[in-house]
Order: structure tokens, then C-alpha cells, then sequence
């Protein structure tokens, strides 16, 4: 079948520090297209909806499917499906992804015809089933599948292995537009897929049933190798939770002699933990790391299950300072936050070097806090739900809370763009500029057109055409956590090293 994958459109809070290559999708492609498919890819935080329509009318696609990661972009690929079903009705519309697996039924009752799929869970192995099942019949019978004419009651299928089938990165166009922060371009790469931990905010977990799976460091080694774009950003929740896994990943580079810049996310713990895989991987590139902190009190900590403390924190800091990266950590902002919280929490920022970002607590289908969360929602507009707008009571007025927000972020972003670290940025620009790259330049001005209070606030006061589902309230006792699970645990008889079988407390 004639098929185009879509990626919707980047949401204007995350585009300020980065813009990445949807790998889920990419890997979708790569799985559709060995299965006998022609396929294409459209990048919608590149391309315009009319890029969309002329792909209908050039290629003529018998299937479109879309990827919804995001909860935020879930009006926009309603409408989207709305219209080419208008415009194309004998094609297949279909939807896929991390968010849109937790509210499957939700997503297929509002789409009313449009959709006639929504594929729960990982798309390598079900999608060219479903796709299939488009063209033959037996639509239901897909393991994960929700139709208006029914669910597939089959769990969703798992990969066997994560070495295959590679990113289908040749779909992707205009590849100079993907950056992150000074990673100006920059590609991205898996090692693993879950993470073995369970905080309450987080769906992550959930999403494949707090398993987790390593790519080889042979095939990990491979993909780096034949990446083009000198920075790499490894998308792992968590990476180098197992050293000896990022260990064999680094040799295989050592061998090799591939050497790009590499930017990660991972908790303070597994840094403490491990230094030494962090400071092999320095020494091959590595520059920038995601800290997520979350809160810099221990209660803060406890709420959302974090399992670490405020001095593990510290301590990581100083660490990775030690070793000469730089870091960005996050720190979630309760709506709960009065202005001296905010004033604390600028005070801190200001006092130590790293680049502090900040997400706002927000409850998700498919996370604990989605059920427990005792506030009421003031809002289930999808737009809002992009953890930069407060969706529970603020305890400040709404507006105001936003001044504080705005003003917290500015002054991290001034520290940031300071007189020494300008003077470093003017030259990390100029390079990048006579490359022909100013993605990272052009973010750096564009900051105060997209934290600006009023219109945070005034995303408030849109008219509302989708809303989420609403949260079925339970006490955390009452109810088994596997219920929240995507993907059930796969079988496999349990090792000593088993970390699925093990948990983090353990690790
Ligand atoms: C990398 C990443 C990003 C990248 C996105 C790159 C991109 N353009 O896709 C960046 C850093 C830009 C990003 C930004 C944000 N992210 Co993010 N991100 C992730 C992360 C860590 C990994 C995603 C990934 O690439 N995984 C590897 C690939 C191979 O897997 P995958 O994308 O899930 O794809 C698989 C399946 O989902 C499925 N699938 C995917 N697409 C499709 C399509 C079809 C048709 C089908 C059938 C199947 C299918 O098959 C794929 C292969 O198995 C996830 C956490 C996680 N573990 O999933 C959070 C996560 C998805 N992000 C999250 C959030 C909150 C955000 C932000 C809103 C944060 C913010 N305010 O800045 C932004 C918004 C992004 C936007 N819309 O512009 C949340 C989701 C929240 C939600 N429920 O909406 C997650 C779950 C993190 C979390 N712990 O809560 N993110
Ligand atoms: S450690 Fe990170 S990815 Fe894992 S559950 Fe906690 S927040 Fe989510």
C-alpha cells in the first residue's frame, strides 16, 4: 500500500531548544517499508498542512498514518484525519504512538469516522499486520487495535529485538532543521526502551510495563556509525542505567573511531553510581546532560516517587560539573506555588551554573497521578496539556501565576545568555552560522515571543472543540498499577540481571 506517515506539528514551547527527528515514526517507516510498502514520511514541525495536501494529490496514498506522542497534538490530528477523509475517502486513517495508546477509545469515539484506526503501543510489528488487515480484512484481530467497529482484545505486540528494524532516516527531508540547543543539527538514537523506575508523574514507565530492553552495543555502534549529523542525541529515559551495557557501546565505538557530540538524559543516582561509564563517554564526546531533578526538597521528591534525594542531586551536580559537562536539570513547578516559592526557586537557580528548566505538574492518562491527583481539573483542553500551562487550581491568581513562571524562566534564560556565557554562545553561534545552521541562533531570540504571560494565559481563553477523557478518580490502594500498563511485561524467565524483575531499588 501507498502509505505516509505524518509527524504533527512541533508545539511552540519546545521549539525554542529543540526540534528532533521523530524516530518512533521513522521506525514505523522502516518496518512498513520492509513489509512491501511504499512509503513516505512528512515532518509537520518542518513542513506546512499544505505540504500534507499535495502529498494527497502527488503520491495518492491508500493509507495515512499519524503519530500522537502528544497529547497536545491531538486536535490537530483530528483535524487533519477530517480532512482527508473529506478529500480522499477510500483512504485509511490511522493514528499510533505514546499518548494516544492510553485514550484509544477516547481518540476513536471524537475522530466520529474519521480515524479508523488507533494501533496501541509499539508500531514496529503490528503496523504492517494493520496495514494488512486495511487491505484483506480483519481489521480487529490485531493485537492493540481500536476501531469504531470494535477493540482486539490481544495485547499489543513487542519487538523481540530493538536492533531492527533501524530508523528509516532517508524519509526524513530537510534533516538540517533537527537540533538541540548547540547540537546544531543533530540526529537521534536509542539504546534502550523503558525504564525500570515508577514515579507518579510519568508515563514512561507504564507505557511498556516498567520493562526494559537494550539495543546490542554491536548494532548501537553501527547505527552511530552511519549517522551523518556530528550530534546525537540519545532519546533513553534513562541512559546508562546498566554500565557495562554503555560500556560495550563505547568500546565499540573505541574501535571504530567514531567520534560525535552527544547529549543525554539520566537521574542523579545512575551518574553517582556510575561515573565511570559517564567519564568514558566524555572522553568520546559527550558534552550535555539532561538532569531531572524534579523538586529540591525531599517531600517535593516523595510526592512524585522519585526515589532520590535532595543531597544525591547535589552531589550529581557537582559531578558532572566535575567532569566539565554541562548540564540542564529540571524542576517541576506545583500550581500549588505561591511567590516566594517561585522567588526560592529563582534564588537557587541563580546560585549555581547549570541551566534550570522548568515543566509545570500536570496529570496524564496513563501516569499514577492521572488517577490519584486529588485537585480538579480546570481544564481538559489537549492544547494545554504540554506541561508549560497549569491544568489544576493555581494558588496564585491564573494570570499572575503565569507572571511568575514567565519571570522564573527569564531569569534562567538571562543567566544563561549572561556576559560569559554569551561571549561563549557569540562563538558556538558564529560556527554554527558559517555552517549554515541557525536553528540554535534563532532560538536564542525567539525566547521572549513564547514565554510571554499573557499569551499563556490567553491559551486559557481559546474555545475548546476536544477534550480529554475524564480521570477516573481512584485511591492509590485500590488499584493493581499493571492496570495503567500498555505493554504487559514479555515473558522470559527471570536472570539475576533481570532488571524488570529486579526495580530500581535494586539496580
Ligand atoms: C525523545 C522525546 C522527545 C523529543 C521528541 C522528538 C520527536 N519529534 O518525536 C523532544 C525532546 C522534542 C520531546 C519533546 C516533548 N516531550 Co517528549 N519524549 C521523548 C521520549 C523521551 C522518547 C520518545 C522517543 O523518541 N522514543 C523512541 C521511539 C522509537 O519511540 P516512540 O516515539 O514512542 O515510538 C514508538 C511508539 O510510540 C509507536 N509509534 C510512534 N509513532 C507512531 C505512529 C504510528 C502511526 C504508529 C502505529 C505507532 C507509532 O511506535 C514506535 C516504535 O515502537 C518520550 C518518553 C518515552 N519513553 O517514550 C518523551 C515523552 C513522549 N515526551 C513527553 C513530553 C511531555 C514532551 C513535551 C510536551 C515536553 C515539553 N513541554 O517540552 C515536548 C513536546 C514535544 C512536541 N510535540 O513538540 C511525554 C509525553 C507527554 C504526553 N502524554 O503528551 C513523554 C512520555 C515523557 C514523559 N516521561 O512523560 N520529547
Ligand atoms: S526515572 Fe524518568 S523516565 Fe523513569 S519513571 Fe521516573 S521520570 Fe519517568
Amino acid at each position: 500500500m501507498r502509505t505516509l506517515l505524518v509527524h504533527p506539528s512541533g508545539l511552540m514551547y519546545s521549539e525554542i531548544f529543540l526540534r528532533l527527528e521523530p524516530l518512533g515514526l521513522e521506525r514505523v517507516a522502516a518496518a512498513v517499508r520492509a513489509a512491501g510498502h511504499e512509503v513516505r514520511l512528512l515532518d509537520l514541525q518542518i513542513f506546512s498542512h499544505r505540504a500534507l495536501y499535495r502529498q494527497l494529490r502527488e503520491f495518492e496514498p491508500e493509507a495515512v498514518g499519524f503519530g500522537l506522542n502528544y497529547l497536545a497534538n491531538v486536535p490537530e490530528v483530528l483535524d487533519l484525519a477530517r480532512q482527508i477523509k473529506r478529500l480522499t475517502p477510500r483512504c485509511f486513517v490511522f493514528a499510533g504512538g505514546h499518548s494516544v495508546s492510553f485514550i484509544a477509545g477516547h481518540v476513536i469515539e471524537q475522530a466520529d469516522g474519521a480515524l479508523d484506526a488507533v494501533l496501541r503501543g509499539e508500531g514496529e510489528v503490528a503496523t504492517p499486520l494493520l496495514l494488512a488487515a486495511a487491505r484483506d480484512g480483519g481489521l480487529t484481530d490485531v493485537p492493540g487495535v481500536v476501531t469504531p467497529e470494535g477493540t482486539c482484545h490481544k495485547p499489543p505486540l513487542l519487538l523481540d529485538s530493538l536492533d531492527e528494524p533501524r530508523p528509516a532516516r532517508d524519509l526524513t527531508r530537510r534533516r538540517d532543521k533537527y537540533f538541540i540547543g548547540v547540537l546544531d543539527p543533530a540526529a537521534s538514537i536509542e539504546f534502550t526502551r523503558g525504564c525500570p523506575w515508577d514515579c507518579s508523574f510519568c508515563s514512561a514507565w507504564t507505557f511498556y510495563g516498567r520493562s526494559y530492553r537494550k539495543v546490542s552495543p554491536q548494532a548501537a555502534a553501527e547505527e552511530v556509525a552511519s549517522i551523518r549529523e556530528p550530534g546525537l542525541f540519545i532519546v533513553d529515559d534513562v541512559a546508562f542505567i546498566r554500565p557495562e551495557h554503555g560500556d560495550a557501546i563505547a568500546a565499540e565505538l573505541e574501535k571504530r573511531k567514531v567520534r560525535k557530540e552527544y547529549y543525554l538524559e539520566t537521574r542523579a543516582d545512575v551518574l553517582l553510581r556510575h561515573p565511570e561509564v559517564f567519564r568514558r563517554w566524555r572522553r568520546l564526546g559527550l558534552n550535555y546532560m539532561f538532569l531531572g531533578m524534579e523538586a529540591l526538597d525531599e517531600d517535593g521528591l516523595d510526592l512524585y516517587r522519585k526515589r532520590t534525594n535532595p543531597d544525591q542531586n547535589i552531589k550529581a551536580l557537582e559531578l558532572a560539573r566535575g567532569m566539565g559537562l554541562t548540564v540542564a536539570v529540571n524542576l517541576i513547578v506545583d500550581p500549588r506555588w505561591d511567590a516566594k516559592q517561585f522567588r526560592l526557586v529563582r534564588e537557587w537557580a541563580l546560585s549555581v551554573p547549570e541551566i534550570v528548566n522548568l515543566t509545570v505538574m500536570t496529570p496524564y492518562p496513563g501516569t499514577e497521578i492521572w488517577h490519584t491527583e486529588s485537585r480538579k481539573l480546570t481544564s481538559r483542553d489537549y492544547r494545554l496539556f504540554d506541561i508549560q500551562h497549569a491544568v489544576v487550581p493555581t494558588a496564585l491568581p491564573l494570570h499572575e501565576f503565569y507572571r511568575e513562571l514567565v519571570k522564573t524562566q527569564s531569569v534562567m534564560n538571562r543567566k544563561h545568555l549572561g556576559l560569559a556565557a554569551a561571549a561563549k554562545t557569540l562563538g558556538l553561534i558564529g560556527r554554527r552560522l558559517l555552517r549554515g545552521q541557525t536553528n540554535f541562533a534563532t532560538s536564542i531570540w525567539k525566547f521572549h515571543s513564547v514565554y510571554d504571560a499573557d499569551r499563556q494565559y490567553g491559551d486559557h481563553l481559546r474555545a475548546v472543540r476536544y477534550e480529554l477523557p475524564l480521570p477516573d478518580r481512584r485511591p492509590l490502594d485500590s488499584f493493581d498499577r499493571r492496570d495503567l500498563y500498555i505493554h504487559q511485561r514479555p515473558p522470559r524467565p527471570a536472570t539475576s540481571a533481570d532488571e524488570r524483575h529486579n526495580g530500581p531499588e535494586r539496580l
